[in-house]
């Protein structure tokens, strides 16, 4: 397979200025004419060139110029494209190209596809090639027209981007409807629907005072679960205009859910298309946890019609620029909604579990990666994450006015037009006249940095010194790093527990808090006035992607988790309390000593479960311990059977010690407060389950009570499946009945259903990876499914590491016989569940060899697929 790099970018030597676009449509053989008003790009170098238009599994039926049909010698077809020569070099010219599509065919869900009896589209990144010829390329803006044709029984709902401009009636039970999307846009933003759907509609009125109707589109049974997905986007607008002065533009937005889709959802013009994971909640249905991603997910969609949509990118390395900076903006959504300070917590928890090992793999790149195989690949937590850290640090850097100044610029100079990172960054230094030059390294630079961070206190001088030293480590095809420009959060903390004032030799700033700025590889700051030695609080709301070095006796982290102001490192001391302790009882195992808990921790948690805490969902995560995969992030052998049995150990200890004051958590807090989503009663769902999750380790007939009449009784999704994830993990008497009478009760319900495998993929008992084959044969289970491989391969793979990486090596080999049947289904899907083996550098000898020699089984597969070649071979090079 070809590699494609970003150095050879080129701009198009054709523009479509009009796409028009008519579809007859049928569930096996849709016809498409595509009427293209093209002409040569004044800014393309090169000189009469052929028209290479792109294009995959269509079958061809004609081709006109001009409107005069062309003779075969005309034109030359391959596997991939359309070459027509002798195309007008002076002036405009119209291409209309006739081809039909399999949708039914298409498992792979990408161009035009059916879920279940709807017809629906995917077009990011290049599914539109395999709608009809085109270029296909991110920097082609065109202003569309789209006419579709189809059965009224069968299609009586027909949509497309932008506004409806006419609809008709035809001769055999036909009709037709026209719509235009007057902005004009990429093919990537181009969707279609078609089918049988039910719509709840609302309407928002804009800053501006214009009514925009809204509309979502779902299956009948499933329109009593759209109010939240409804009220969430009138959030969505309301904050965009509130928060960046973003109005919406056209006067419609729409929302189809469907059921079998690659991603989580994506922003088409005026018309989204979700997976129905995050459209439909019902309290009953859906948990809390849903209710937030959903809103998170609807939020990012919308925020995609300023940064994405109106502003996109000039090719797919600048991913990016649109991914990053909407990730930054739906983050900062849900914070407000939220809790911000569990918002920040959730998202640097996963970005440290996933992110940070992606960036110390095989597959580590940049935000801005420079080369790929297969663009889907690149939709990583890389460019997405990492992608939202890095707007996150300019924010930091800039201030919040200085920020929106920054974004005012760019969406003002870039309005209609498809850019690049470095316009935004220039958007940023123009509006802030600052140099960002060293900051714009985070976008071409790979990896993790790790800071190491030594202190100095001099009580003569009454001085601390602090030194920071950035170590940036190599990369596949980066050996060698420059320093990176590094904004810190810091605060001083004096043993009352108040902030001291912050003095900086040769600053003028005075302030409890402050932003070093690290630029070069070792820096050292002095805090001057300190008649005290205070505790430092560094890296304060995680203000940068790095793993931060700092010798901290376990006493200190205590004071921290006692006292420090800022919520993020408040919760970091007592997680790296807990991970101290975890890694010691880890060596103890690995050494044949027996087990005793450090008291440090017990006394430590013992006040958090104490304290009065206002933001209880807050409370819910200091009293959460790290988890296994966070814990295996900071090892380098990965022992995950000892740190499974040292983490167990230390949540039976924290279940002993701590019962009476768990016990009266849980009974305080539960209550039936199902279809109530104010934060109270989110925090109190939150925190009751966190306890019964450790009383259930007591191995208590009481508790086991609890939890099966919490299961028999819940009223809403997220006391349900959270006592029966209880019961499901310990040797409950009802674990079988449970999970039986779960599946009858929500077995239409697809996304209820997910959660279902998910849970048994992910549990505990020595039997899981039997009961992972058993439910690989369940009729609900279906391959075609992304949702569905995802709650049950994804989970068992990527979510179970004590059973995945079973040492006799059948979790590996589980997968690997899904990824090489997905290889032909859906590429995108195989290659996201390669990610599973990635890692094999990180395990034992034994281990290291069953990971690799899977890779290698998967490389031999037949016709393998770009998606899944690119990510198996740069994990075994
Ligand atoms: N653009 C693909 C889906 C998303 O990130 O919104
Ligand atoms: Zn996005």
């Amino acid at each position: 397979p070809q590699t494609i790099y970003l150095k050879d970018y080129k701009p198009p030597e054709y523009l479509i200025h009009d796409t028009d676009l008519n579809f007859t449509l049928d569930n096996e053989s849709t016809r498409v004419v595509a009427t293209l008003t093209m002409s040569r790009n004044p800014a393309s170098k090169v000189d009469d060139s052929a028209l290479i238009l792109l294009g995959e599994n269509l079958t061809l039926l004609g081709v006109q110029l001009n409107g005069d049909t062309l003779s075969p010698d005309r034109y030359l077809q391959t596997q991939e494209s359309l070459v027509i020569h002798d195309v007008p070099q002076h002036e405009k010219f119209v291409v209309t190209i006739e081809n039909t599509i399999n949708p039914k065919a298409n498992t792979a869900l990408e161009g035009l596809y059916l879920s279940k009896n709807m017809l629906c589209t995917q077009c990011e990144a290049e599914g539109f090639r395999k709608i009809t010829y085109y270029l296909d390329r991110p920097d082609v803006m065109s202003r569309f027209t789209t006419t579709l044709v189809g059965d009224k029984e069968k299609y009586p709902v027909l949509l497309s981007n932008g506004n409806k401009k006419a609809q008709g009636e035809l001769p055999d039970n036909k009709h037709w409807v026209t719509w235009e999307d007057p902005f004009n846009k990429p093919c990537y933003l181009f969707a279609l629907v078609a089918g049988q759907l039910e719509c709840v509609r609302d309407s928002f009125i804009t800053q501006s005072g214009r009514r925009i109707a809204l509309e979502i589109f779902v299956e009948a049974h499933d329109l009593d679960k759209c109010d939240h997905a409804m009220q969430s986007l009138k959030n969505a607008m309301r904050w965009d205009e509130e928060t960046y002065g973003l109005e919406y533009d056209l006067d419609l937005y729409m929302i189809v859910a469907v059921g079998h889709f690659n991603m989580g959802a994506m922003e088409n013009k005026g018309l989204n298309i979700f997976n129905t994971k995050f459209v439909l909640a019902r309290p009953d249905t859906a948990t809390d946890s849903d209710y937030e991603h959903i809103e998170g997910v609807i939020g990012h969609e919308y925020f995609h019609n300023w940064s994405g949509n109106r502003v996109t990118c000039r090719d797919w390395f600048q991913l990016s620029l649109k991914e990053g900076f909407t990730v930054f903006r739906d983050q900062e959504f849900t914070g407000d909604r939220t809790s911000k300070a569990v918002k920040r917590i959730e998202d640097v928890n996963a970005l440290r579990t996933r992110q940070f090992a992606e960036d110390a793999g095989p597959l580590a790149h940049p935000i801005r990666p420079d080369a790929y195989i297969e663009i889907n690949n690149f939709y990583t937590l890389t460019v997405y994450e990492k992608g939202a850290e890095v707007v996150r640090m300019l924010h930091t850097l800039l201030g919040p006015q200085g920020f929106r100044k920054g974004c005012d610029l760019y969406f003002q100079r870039h309005d209609g037009q498809a850019v690049t990172c470095d316009d935004f960054v220039n958007a940023m230094e123009a509006a802030n006249d600052v140099d960002l030059t060293q900051f714009r390294r985070w976008y071409s630079q790979a990896g993790t940095p790790v800071l190491t961070v030594s202190e100095h206190y001099d009580s003569d001088t009454q001085t601390l010194s602090l030194t920071l030293k950035q170590d940036n480590p190599p990369t596949p095809g980066q050996p060698r790093k420059e320093p990176l420009h590094i904004p810190i959060k810091t605060g001083l903390i004096l043993p009352d527990g108040n902030l001291a004032q912050c003095r900086l030799q040769g600053s003028e700033q005075v302030s409890h808090k402050i932003v070093l700025e690290l630029t070069e590889k070792e820096q050292t700051f002095v805090f001057e006035q300190l008649p005290q030695k205070p505790v430092i609080s560094l890296l304060r709301g995680f203000s940068a992607p790095v793993k931060l070095k700092m010798q901290r006796s376990l006493e200190e982290l205590a004071f921290l988790l006692s006292h420090d102001p800022d919520t993020f490192n408040r919760w970091e001391a007592g997680q790296l309390l807990a991970g101290r302790v975890i890694a010691e009882l880890v060596e103890d195992l690995q050494n044949d000593r027996s087990l005793t808990i450090n008291p440090v921790l017990i006394e430590a948690y013992r006040k958090i479960a104490q304290h009065g805490w206002l933001d209880l969902s807050y409370f819910a995560l200091l009293l959460s311990l790290p988890s296994e995969i966070y814990l295996a992030e900071q090892m380098p052998i990965i022992d995950v059977e000892a740190i499974h049995t040292a983490r167990e150990f230390v949540v039976c200890q924290i279940a002993k010690h701590l019962e009476d004051d768990l016990r009266g958590l849980y009974l305080d807090n539960h209550r039936d407060e199902s279809g109530c989503f104010e934060a109270k009663a989110i925090g109190r769902r939150r925190l009751k389950n966190v306890c019964l999750g450790y009383l259930s380790k007591l191995d208590d007939t009481e508790i086991q009570r609890w939890s099966l009449k919490q299961f028999d009784t819940a009223k809403n999704m997220t006391d349900q499946i959270a006592a029966l994830s209880v019961i499901v993990n310990t040797p409950h008497p009802a674990r079988a009945t449970c999970l039986d009478a779960f599946y009858r009760q929500w077995r239409d319900e697809a996304l209820v259903l997910d959660k279902w495998f998910a849970l048994q993929a992910t549990a505990i008992p020595p039997d899981t990876f039997d009961a992972v084959e058993r439910l690989l044969k369940h009729p609900d289970f279906d391959l075609k499914n992304p949702n569905r491989v995802r709650a049950l391969v994804g989970s068992f793979s990527q979510a179970n590491p004590l059973h995945f990486h079973a040492a006799s090596g059948k979790g590996y080999r589980f997968l690997a016989d899904r990824i090489i049947e997905l290889n032909t289904l859906n590429p995108q899907v195989a290659s996201r569940m390669v990610g599973a083996l990635t890692q094999w550098r990180r395990y034992d000898e034994g281990r290291q060899a069953l990971m690799k020699a899977e890779l290698e089984r998967i490389m031999s597969t037949e016709a393998i697929s770009k998606d899944v070649y690119e990510v198996a071979s740069k994990s075994l090079a």
